[in-house]
């Protein structure tokens, strides 16, 4: 185990008023520092077995700081492998600051964010993809996202990973063995099965690459953005999907003229909603500009919902705007079914699979909803139950370059082996980064600053 010499502390909860507020400290100094900071019962902390806990003081400057519960954890059965001590004080910000002050004079130092998470990883108790797991825990808003956050954690991403990096490895080795022979000396074979070994790791990688829409939905939410021509009624789904009175919803038509966007929950999984000012020439530049970042919210929507108004009829820009997207991404609602039809929209209800909405008076909201989840569960319909971030996703698209590459190099007349094996050293690279195999202090820096102080 890789000792770090500093001993680190944080304040772990969050700030604001709660019942309680942890202070956390690691490192080869914590005992002491506990023995420094804490009075109670003898004998001191440091002579304590881990998995103790104690009811008592901490004292900072000669005063009561607060009355507090101290935790004693002993490397390597704790969260950083290291000695570490937890002092559960009150909540609220002062209390906590003023144990977070006694522990810092008494020896330790500030921790940067994630530093707690970082030192686990270092010290070899979870990989890369495990430490990201746990911010994604944190950031979770589903239960969808949490369970698939809490599998990572548990190390099935890390595993599908390792298994790609090792088959790799072995590719290798049989390709640096053959280096030492003459073409001649070489049973064909030999190297039909390193191509049929390097094509087997190519697929299971892009099975992998294909977890990513999952992935995304489940830790950024799926962006779903109601378009169509203004007054069909966008802002009165918007407000039906969520049950608040959230959007202004008025007769004029260009009442919308921003985006609106609000995040909720629909089947387990995030959504991120947007409603968008309706889609119409205009001279004014406020509404234009509107139109315009409706425009780029339904070019990026994961699933567009198109609103149409029975009444009117369907226009070239509505067949655009519905077609600009895969059919598989795009629900087309037709409200106002209360009103008489207009003609157009009479065929276009027989001819297509598009919900047929009063909400006016309430009806149709279950029906949009419903079919919103079944489109997030088809997007998301994959074997595997881990899924990828952008960051994996990156890794993963670099490295099937360089093993493809290795592939024509050795399909080519004249299979220059060498030549396929540094490419294939240079895939093992960018896999190692995934679970941390190989890692450098930007990596690391990208990865735990985007945690919060104390985790
Ligand atoms: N008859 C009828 N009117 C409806 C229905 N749904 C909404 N409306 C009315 O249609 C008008 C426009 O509704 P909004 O939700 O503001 O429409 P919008 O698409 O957001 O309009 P813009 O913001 O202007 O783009 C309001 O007066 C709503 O009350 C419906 O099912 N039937
Ligand atoms: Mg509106």
């Amino acid at each position: 185990m890789k000792e770090l010499a500093d001993t680190i502390a944080a304040i772990a909860t969050a700030p604001g008023e709660g019942a309680i507020a942890v202070v956390r400290v690691s490192g080869p100094a914590s005992l002491e520092i506990a023995d420094r900071v804490f009075r109670g019962h003898a004998p001191l902390p440091s002579r304590r077995p881990g998995g103790t806990f104690l009811h008592g003081h901490v004292l900072h400057e000669g005063q009561v700081a607060d009355e507090v519960l101290l935790l004693i954890y002993r490397a390597p059965r704790s969260y950083t492998r290291e000695d570490s001590i937890e002092i559960q004080g009150h909540g609220g910000s002062a209390a906590a600051q003023r144990i977070l002050r006694a522990v810092l004079d008494a020896g330790a130092r500030p921790a940067a964010p994630g530093e707690f998470t970082q030192r686990a990883f270092l010290n070899g108790r979870i990989d890369l993809l495990q430490a990201e797991a746990v911010l994604d825990l944190i950031r979770a808003r589903s239960d969808r996202a949490a369970a698939a956050a809490l599998d990572q954690m548990e190390g099935t991403l890390s595993r599908v990973f390792g298994s790609l990096y090792d088959r790799l490895v072995q590719v290798a080795a049989e390709m640096e063995a053959t280096l030492d022979f003459s073409e001649e000396e070489l049973p064909p074979t030999v190297l039909q099965d390193v191509v049929s070994r390097l094509q087997g790791v190519e697929k299971d990688a892009a099975g992998i690459l294909a977890t990513w829409g999952e992935g995304h939905i489940l830790r950024e939410g799926a962006l779903v953005v109601i378009g169509g021509k203004p007054n069909v009624g966008k802002s009165t789904l918007l407000n039906g999907l969520l049950g608040i009175d959230r959007a202004i919803v008025n007769q004029t038509p260009g009442t919308t003229r921003d985006t609106i966007e609000e995040q909720m929950v629909i089947d387990g999984y995030p959504v991120r909603i947007v409603d968008t000012a309706g889609l119409r020439d205009t001279r004014c530049e406020v509404e234009g500009e509107g139109i315009r970042r409706a425009r780029q919210y339904m070019h990026k929507a994961d699933i567009l919902i198109y609103m149409l108004d029975a009444s009117q009829e369907i226009d070239e820009d509505d067949l655009a705007a519905m077609k600009a997207k895969n059919e598989k991404n795009t629900i087309i609602v037709i409200n106002k079914t209360d009103l008489p039809y207009g003609e157009s929209i009479q065929s276009y209800m027989t001819k297509q699979t598009a919900i047929s909405c009063s909400l006016l008076h309430e009806e149709g909201i279950i029906a949009v909803r419903a079919r919103i989840a079944d489109l997030l569960r088809s997007q998301s319909a994959c074997t595997h139950h881990s899924v990828i971030s952008e960051r994996h996703r990156k890794i993963l698209v670099m490295a099937i370059k360089e093993i493809t590459e290795a592939l024509i190099v050795m399909r080519s007349e004249d299979a220059e082996v060498s030549l396929a094996a540094s490419h294939i050293r240079a895939a093992l690279e960018h896999l190692g980064e995934a679970n941390g195999r190989i890692y450098h202090d930007e990596l690391l820096q990208t990865i735990f600053s985007r945690f919060c102080i104390g985790k």
